[in-house]
C-alpha cells in the first residue's frame, strides 16, 4: 500500500528537516506499507525547498511540490492531492501541518483504522482524549469556523473536527471519486470542502484523538501585514464556502419538493382521464393514476434530485424501484391513517385542510427520510 504524506510548508525552514526525518522515521518503523514523501510548498523565500531537495537527493521517496507562485494552501493541497494520486500512485493521502501541533507519530494509528475498513480517519480535537492549545481568539474564531459554519450552517455531521490537516484519505473508490478539477479553494476551509466532498461519497469516518500542542518553531504563516491579506481572504471565503454548501444541500430538498409536485399534477391529471374522460373503474382509475405519479417522482428524483447517488443497470434500477414502491406504501399508509384520525377528529369538514398539513408535516420528511436513507443511500449502489 503506497501512503503518500504531505507536508505542508510556507518558509518553514526550521520544521521541515525534522518533519522528512519524523516521516522517514515512521516509514522504517512501519515497512508493511510503502512510503512517498511530498513537501507541497507555497513557494517559500527562506530556503526551506533547498532543504527538501536536500532530502530527495538521499531518500529517492522524498519529493518537493513547489508551488511556482503563491496561490494559497487550499489550492497547492488540491495541487498536491492530484499529484499523489496521478504521479505517485497513492492508495492513501495523509496531509500534515509541517509545524508539529498535530504529531506525525499518530499516522500508524490512522492507518490501521484505514486497514479496519474506514475510508477517511481523521486526527480530531474534538472527541475523548484529544485537546487543543488555543488561546481565547484561537478558540473564538475556531468555534465559529468549526461548530457554528462547518457543523450547523454547512451541516457537515460527519466528524466534529473539521479544520485540521491531518487525516488518512483512501484513495481508491474515495478521494479519486471526487471532482478536484471543481474545487477551487484557496485557503483553509479547504479542509472542511474536502470533508464534504468525501461526504458524498462514503459513510466511512472516523475520527481518532489527537492533541494539538504548540508550533515547534518558526512564526505562524498567518502573522504580520503581507499575511493578514490572506487571513482575511481566507475567512470571508470560509463563510462563503459554507454557505455554499447549505445551499446544495437546501437545493436537493427543493427539487425534491418540485419533483413531488410534479408528481401531484400527474397523480390528478391522470386520475381526471382515466376517472372521467375515458370512465374506467373507481379503484382502477385511483391505482394506475397513483402508480404513475410514482414512476414519475422515482424517475426525476433519481435523475435529477438525487442525481449524485445515480441508481443505474436494468435489475437494480428495477429492484430498487420495488423498494421506492414500498417506501411509498408506507406513506401512502402515514396519510391514510392519519387523515381518517385527524378527519375523526376534528370532523368531515376538515378534511381539505388536513391534506397539505399532513403532506407536509408527516409525508414529505418521511419521503425524504427514505430516499436517503434506503433508496438513494450514499456510498451503496
Ligand atoms: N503549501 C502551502 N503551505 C502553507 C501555506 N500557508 C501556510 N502553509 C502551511 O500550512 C500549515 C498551517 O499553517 P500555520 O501557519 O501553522 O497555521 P495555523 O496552524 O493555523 O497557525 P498556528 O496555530 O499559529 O501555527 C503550515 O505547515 C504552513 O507552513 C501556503 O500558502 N502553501
Ligand atoms: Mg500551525
Amino acid at each position: 500500500m503506497i501512503v503518500v504524506p504531505i507536508i505542508m510548508t510556507y518558509n518553514e525552514k526550521e520544521n521541515i528537516g525534522p518533519m522528512i526525518e519524523a516521516w522517514l522515521k515512521i516509514a522504517k518503523e512501519n515497512p508493511k506499507y510503502k512510503f512517498e514523501i511530498v513537501d507541497c510548498d507555497g513557494n517559500s523565500t527562506d530556503g526551506t525547498c533547498e532543504i527538501t531537495n536536500a532530502y530527495s537527493k538521499q531518500h529517492k521517496n522524498v519529493h518537493l511540490l513547489k508551488s511556482p507562485k503563491r496561490v494559497g494552501m487550499g489550492r497547492d493541497l488540491i495541487n498536491a492531492y492530484k499529484y499523489a494520486i496521478e504521479k505517485l500512485h497513492a492508495d492513501v493521502i495523509i496531509p500534515i501541518d509541517v509545524d508539529f501541533q498535530f504529531d506525525p507519530f499518530l499516522a500508524p494509528k490512522l492507518l490501521a483504522k484505514i486497514d479496519e475498513g474506514y475510508d477517511v480517519v481523521v486526527a480530531s480535537r474534538h472527541v475523548k482524549g484529544g485537546s487543543t492549545n488555543f488561546n481565547w481568539f484561537r478558540k473564538i474564531t475556531h468555534f465559529i469556523s468549526d461548530t457554528l459554519l462547518a457543523y450547523y450552517w454547512a451541516g457537515i455531521k460527519e466528524v466534529k473536527d473539521h479544520a485540521g490537516l491531518f487525516k488518512a484519505i483512501r484513495v481508491k473508490g474515495v478521494l479519486d471519486q471526487v471532482d478536484l478539477e471543481k474545487m477551487d479553494v484557496i485557503g483553509f476551509s479547504v479542509n472542511m470542502r474536502t470533508i464534504y466532498e468525501l461526504s458524498k461519497v462514503t459513510k466511512k469516518f472516523y475520527e481518532v484523538p489527537a492533541q494539538f500542542g504548540e508550533r515547534r518553531a518558526g512564526q505562524p504563516t498567518t502573522v504580520g501585514l503581507k499575511s493578514m491579506k490572506w487571513f482575511i481572504k481566507y475567512v470571508f471565503e470560509t463563510i462563503f464556502q459554507t454557505t455554499k454548501i447549505r445551499l446544495e444541500r437546501s437545493q436537493r430538498f427543493i427539487k425534491f419538493g418540485l419533483v413531488g409536485f410534479v408528481g401531484y399534477l400527474v397523480n390528478a391529471s391522470t386520475l381526471f382521464l382515466f376517472a372521467s374522460l375515458l370512465g374506467f373503474s373507481e379503484w382502477l382509475s385511483w391505482g394506475l393514476s397513483t402508480e404513475l405519479a410514482i414512476i414519475s417522482n422515482f424517475t426525476w428524483n433519481n435523475l435529477w434530485t438525487f442525481k449524485t447517488q445515480k441508481i443505474t443497470g436494468g435489475s437494480n434500477l428495477f429492484k430498487k424501484f420495488l423498494q421506492f414502491n414500498g417506501t411509498s406504501a408506507g406513506a401512502l399508509l402515514i396519510q391514510t391513517v392519519a387523515g381518517t384520525l385527524g378527519t375523526r377528529f376534528f370532523g368531515a369538514g376538515s378534511r381539505q385542510i388536513l391534506l397539505p398539513f399532513i403532506i407536509l408535516f408527516l409525508v414529505l420528511p418521511y419521503n425524504y427520510t427514505m430516499y436517503n436513507l434506503v433508496i438513494w443511500r450514499k456510498g451503496k449502489k
